[in-house]
C-alpha cells in the first residue's frame, strides 16, 4: 500500500488496483489551430503542464502501474456528435470542419492524435470518448473493473471540463479518486483553482488532490 499526505486527508492505494488516466492531451486542446483555439482559447496556457505530466508518466511506468489515455473524438461521420454540441457557441471552426490540423475533433486526424511527449506506449489503454467524461458512451467501466482498478489518478486538460466530469462519472461508479494538481490546466485560471477547490471540498466528496511531486516521492 503507498500513501499520500493528499488534501483533504491521506490517499492510501496500491499501485496493482490503479491507473493513471491521462485526459485529452491530444492536439485539438495544447496547439494552436485545434478546438480549443477554435473556441477562442489561449492554448499556450495548457502546455506549461506537459513536463510535469511526462514525470508522473514516466514513473507509473516504471512502478508497472495502468495507463490510460483518452481522447474527445468523433467518427467522422459525426454520428456520435449531438448536433446540440457541434451548433454551441461560436467558434471559427466546429466539430467536422476542416483546421489547419485536419478535421476538428474527429478520430484519426492529425489535430486528434496525442502529443508526441505523451504518446501512448504498447499496452496502454487508448479511448475514445465523445462527451467530457470518460465513462459516457465507452467501455472504460468493463476496462478497469477487468484489471480489477479501484483507485485513479487523473491528470490532463481541462481541469473544469473534461477532467471534472470525469472525475465526477468515476466518483459515482465507486473509485478513489486522486487529482494530480500541477499535471491538470484549464483556459481559465480561475476556474482551476475553483474546480480543484470543490473537488476536494466536504472531505473529499469528488476525490483528493496532491502533486506531482508527492506521488513521486511516494513511488520512490
Ligand atoms: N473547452 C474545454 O475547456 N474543454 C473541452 O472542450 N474538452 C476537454 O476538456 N477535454
Amino acid at each position: 500500500m503507498t500513501t499520500i499526505a493528499a488534501v483533504p486527508f491521506l490517499y492510501n492505494f496500491d499501485v496493482a488496483a490503479t491507473a493513471l488516466v491521462i485526459i485529452d492531451m491530444q492536439r485539438d486542446f495544447v496547439e494552436p489551430g485545434g478546438f480549443g483555439e477554435t473556441l477562442g482559447n489561449d492554448v499556450s496556457l495548457l502546455q506549461a503542464i506537459v513536463p510535469a505530466c511526462q514525470a508522473v508518466l514516466a514513473a507509473w511506468r516504471e512502478a508497472g502501474g495502468l495507463v490510460v489515455h483518452t481522447r474527445e473524438a468523433h467518427t467522422p461521420n459525426l454520428s456520435n456528435c449531438p448536433p446540440a454540441k457541434r451548433n454551441r457557441g461560436a467558434p471559427t471552426l466546429r466539430i467536422g470542419d476542416v483546421g489547419p490540423m485536419g478535421r476538428i475533433l474527429v478520430a484519426g486526424e492529425p489535430g486528434n492524435q496525442i502529443i508526441p511527449e505523451l504518446a501512448p506506449a504498447a499496452g496502454e489503454i487508448v479511448l475514445d470518448k465523445p462527451g467530457k467524461g470518460a465513462f459516457y458512451a465507452t467501455p472504460l467501466h468493463e476496462q478497469l473493473q477487468a484489471n480489477g482498478i479501484t483507485h485513479l489518478l487523473f491528470m490532463g486538460v481541462t481541469t473544469e471540463v473534461c477532467v471534472q466530469t470525469s472525475m465526477r462519472e468515476a466518483n459515482d461508479r465507486g473509485y478513489d479518486c486522486l487529482l494530480l494538481e500541477d499535471c491538470t490546466e484549464s483556459y481559465f485560471p480561475q476556474f482551476k483553482a475553483a474546480a480543484v477547490e470543490m473537488m476536494r471540498a466536504q472531505g473529499a466528496i469528488v476525490g483528493w488532490t496532491a502533486t506531482s511531486a508527492q506521488l513521486l516521492a511516494a513511488l520512490e
